[in-house]
């Protein structure tokens, strides 16, 4: 049953997510390649399933020309109808009066960085596909160079990829990094091949973009989870140390609502950090402060009853100390929670979202961080 309280919080919980989405903004990154070499696999290994379909046999991204694909904090931008080389021109034309168009927008609305792929088995890399890296350079866009599908035996590389590698170094492309990544994105049970090189890509992703955007990249993408912790890890603090802020001047239970919005801010950054889709992480917020009840300090249930019209309080004062670890106990807690929601965890039959696991989760790490800050009541 959702109490007003619960309607409050999770409407505060929601906007906040949306706003902090809004603040990260998007990440949006082209990918070109011959049909089928394995661009849209790529994609999805990196930044999740429904990003970019892909399918055996026919081209799956067909549509006109340049189609941009937007998923919260990811933009792909596709070719469709188009073969690089044998359509660079009207490609790069059409490329070039996109760019031109964004010039005026936002960070968020630009595109980012390329990966320009090419299936190793292929065994080529012809003297069209050059141009079109040049071009795309031209453009100002930094061009990563992927290899895909590259066998491995042990931690060698198939011979015929090093020496496409080494055939595409002399052309001294403009490319970041200046070197050619080797990918394999599906493991391959047949042949025992195992995937790898996603983190390297990832890297060199970070590498070529905008700094305005390396959070963006670190929300949308889902195989780096030490660089999303990092990213909380900072929210947590940030957070903290404003509540200990708030503290310092004991708050009266009067002012404690002050603190909400705080912590709520915090967890919406780091459920965003996460990808933790909007209706997801607000309900999830919901059975996780439900939680806080029963932690001994009911801080949280006091602080909302606080808000106008959920109900009657009782005064205490809080400490900077108390604020503080409250804080930050709370922010690692929910850290966990998004950590096993964005691994796929924490769900119910049927997908559903499993309450009970969020409150359990959430609960043993909160008393575990605030015992380490050494608030035990
Ligand atoms: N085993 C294995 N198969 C892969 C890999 N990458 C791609 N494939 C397969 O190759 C086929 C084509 O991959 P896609 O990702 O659809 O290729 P694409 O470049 O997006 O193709 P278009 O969108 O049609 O241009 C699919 O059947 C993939 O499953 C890989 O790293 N390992
Ligand atoms: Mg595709």
């Amino acid at each position: 049953m959702a109490t007003p309280a619960d309607d409050w919080f999770g409407q505060a919980f929601s906007k906040a997510w949306r706003d902090k989405a809004e603040e990260i903004g998007r990440f949006n990154l082209a990918i070109f390649g011959k049909t089928g070499v394995g661009k849209s696999t790529l994609v999805n290994a990196i930044f999740g399933h429904e990003i970019a379909a892909t399918g055996i046999g026919e081209p799956v991204t067909r549509a006109e020309h340049l189609y941009l694909h937007q998923s919260g904090t990811l933009g792909v931008l596709d070719t469709r109808g188009l073969e690089v080389g044998r359509d660079n021109d009207v490609l790069i034309a059409e490329l070039k009066d996109y760019l031109h168009g964004m010039r005026r927008k936002p960070l968020a609305e630009q595109l980012h960085v390329a990966w320009y792929c090419v299936r190793a088995g292929d065994r080529r890399f012809e003297a069209t596909e050059a141009e079109f890296v040049r071009a795309l350079h031209e453009l100002g866009l930094p061009v990563i160079l992927v290899l895909t599908q590259v066998p491995r035996s042990g931690a060698r590389v198939h011979p015929d990829a090093e020496a496409l590698a080494a055939s595409i170094a002399e052309l001294r492309l403009p490319i970041v990094d200046g070197l050619v990544h080797y990918t394999m994105a599906l493991e391959d049970d047949f042949t025992g091949q195992s995937a790898y090189g996603l983190q390297e890509l990832l890297d060199a992703t970070f590498r070529g973009a905008p700094e305005g955007v390396a959070h963006a990249i670190t929300a949308a993408q889902r195989i780096d989870f030490a660089r999303k912790r990092e990213r909380a890890e900072r929210a947590i603090k940030t957070a903290t140390g404003a509540a200990t802020t708030a503290g310092a001047s004991p708050i009266p239970f009067s002012d404690a609502a002050i603190l909400v919005p705080l912590q709520i801010g915090m967890m919406a950054s780091i459920a965003v950090t996460y990808g933790v889709p909007l209706e997801r992480s607000t309900a999830a917020s919901l059975a996780a402060t439900a939680a806080a009840t029963t932690a001994g300090r009911s801080l949280v249930t006091n602080m909302i009853k606080f808000v106008p019209g959920a109900g009657t309080m009782v005064a205490a004062p809080i400490s900077a100390t108390v604020a503080g670890t409250f804080t930050y106990a709370m922010g690692h807690a929910w850290l966990r929670v998004c950590e096993r929601l964005a691994r796929g965890e924490l769900g119910a039959v049927g997908g559903a979202l499993d309450g009970e696991s969020v409150r359990k989760v959430f609960l043993e790490e909160f008393k575990t961080q605030a015992a380490r800050r050494r608030l035990t009541r």
